[in-house]
């Protein structure tokens, strides 16, 4: 966030720091030395720190539910100018999170130019747009019941190529560069679609919406091996994704969705698979214990978070120009939307953070004489490791707070937001 945008007063942010100051120098203090005894360069590690950032989910700025319910929190967001605020407190106080991912129909655009100048006042842009023919919408021409790109009706395909194509060109005036492309296509009952014609029908689809695409712009294709339906999915997994990638073209990539696998599956190896082959187009971050729970990201499972990061340290160091779309995707139940995203955003970059502060020389080494547990132990060693003195200095570098959550509290943000705000009836968050 260039300068100092955010609807916060900037010096109740410097008073904040001038308060912790002490206190954070000394615990950065007792991190450089310890890291210094391992040979690792901060500097370096800062500079990758200050470039680092993720793009927030329109959809997450409200209160999310599930389908035995929803409870909305007394000043959540009701239209996208008032997400746009609340997410630029995010920024404003965590310094991690310069874009927003726009969802439509949810987010309703009137004026897109003004909305652009919006988001750059309040230090905003926007990431990847997403498309939605899981939904059907009121006055809308076909159902989605069975199907969108993949359905057997092609006046129901049409219908969401169309709405793809909307998208694409509403993002165009927004500054966008992305269209993600998740279908809850698939089947409940064995034989109720051809699990082979099902597919054809969807890539003839995603090449109607490829060839829509702008100059430089990219075609995110998001799997999920189930929900909505609950026998088979068109895009269920990587492989389906990255074969569909490979068919469309060059600007098609698969987007990774942690909660989108099956229990027990090696998802940094995914990551690794498709950045090898060029078709790892970035990641919606979350966390999830049983399905696509789509929980705070670090919140259950933090060292799966920290080994993706891992991979994609090692693909930055080897492959120039190496950078995935970094996107949250979380849905907020039981919590204030901006302290998830405050914390999920920390976690993140947390993991991050501890990636590189990995010694690659010394695990290099102990990969080539098959040091089992000189490898792990390298690789755990930087897991171990207490970044938040880093982080924090970056942030505070950035004109961030030390204690984004501390001070998001103190400043009083939703309780004026809710005397101010109409309640959230329904289509804030998700569900
Ligand atoms: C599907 C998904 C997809 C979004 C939706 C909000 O589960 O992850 O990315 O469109 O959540
Ligand atoms: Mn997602």
């Amino acid at each position: 966030m260039a300068g100092n945008k955010g609807p916060l007063p900037p010096e109740v942010i410097e008073r904040h720091n001038r308060e912790h100051a002490d206190a954070i120098a000394q615990d950065y203090e007792a991190l450089s030395r310890t890291l210094a005894r391992r040979h690792i360069d901060l500097s370096a590690i800062e500079k990758k720190l200050a470039q680092f950032s993720l793009a927030l989910p329109s959809w997450g700025l409200g209160t999310g539910g599930t389908r035995f319910g929803r409870f909305p929190i007394p000043g959540s967001p009701t239209n996208i100018h008032e997400k746009l605020a609340d997410a630029a407190v995010v920024e404003q106080l965590g310094r991690l999170t310069p874009r927003v991912s726009l969802h439509f129909p949810w987010d309703r655009i009137e004026d897109p130019a003004a909305l652009r100048g919006e988001a750059e006042n309040l230090g905003l842009s926007f990431d990847a747009v997403n498309s939605n023919t899981f939904q059907d919408q009121p006055g809308q021409g076909h159902s989605y019941r069975h199907g969108s790109l993949s359905a057997v009706s092609a006046q129901v395909r049409d219908q969401a190529i169309a709405h793809n194509i909307d998208c694409i060109r509403l993002g165009e005036k927004l500054g966008s560069r992305a269209l993600t492309v998740w279908v809850g296509d698939g089947a409940n009952f064995p034989g109720q679609h051809s699990l082979g014609e099902a597919l054809e029908r969807y890539i003839e689809s995603a090449r109607a919406i490829y060839a829509a695409l702008p100059d430089g712009w990219r075609l995110f294709i998001e799997h999920k091996f189930y929900e909505p339906a609950f026998y088979a999915t068109v895009i269920a997994d990587w492989g389906t994704s990255f074969l569909v990638a490979k068919e469309l073209g060059a600007s098609a990539q698969c987007l990774v969705d942690l909660g989108h696998h099956a229990q027990g599956t090696n998802i940094e190896q995914i990551v690794a698979r498709l950045a090898r082959f060029g078709k790892l187009g970035g990641f919606h971050f979350n966390d999830s214990k049983y399905g696509d729970d789509d929980l705070d990201a670090g919140a259950i499972n933090p060292h799966q978070l920290f080994l993706v990061f891992n991979e994609l340290v090692e693909c930055e160091l080897a492959m120039e120009g190496f950078a995935p779309a970094y996107m949250i995707d979380q849905s907020h139940n039981v919590t204030d939307p901006i302290e998830s995203l405050l914390l999920s955003a920390e976690a993140i970059a947390g993991a991050y953070a501890r990636a590189l502060l990995v010694d690659r020389a010394a695990l290099a080494e102990c990969r080539s004489r098959n040091d089992v547990i000189g490898a792990f132990r390298t690789l755990r060693r930087a897991y171990e490791t207490d970044a938040g003195p880093l982080l924090t200095v970056v942030r505070m570098a950035l004109g961030g707070a030390a204690d984004p959550l501390a001070l998001y509290r103190q400043s009083g943000w939703r309780a004026e937001r809710a005397r101010e705000r109409k309640s959230s009836g329904a289509g804030a968050g998700i569900v």
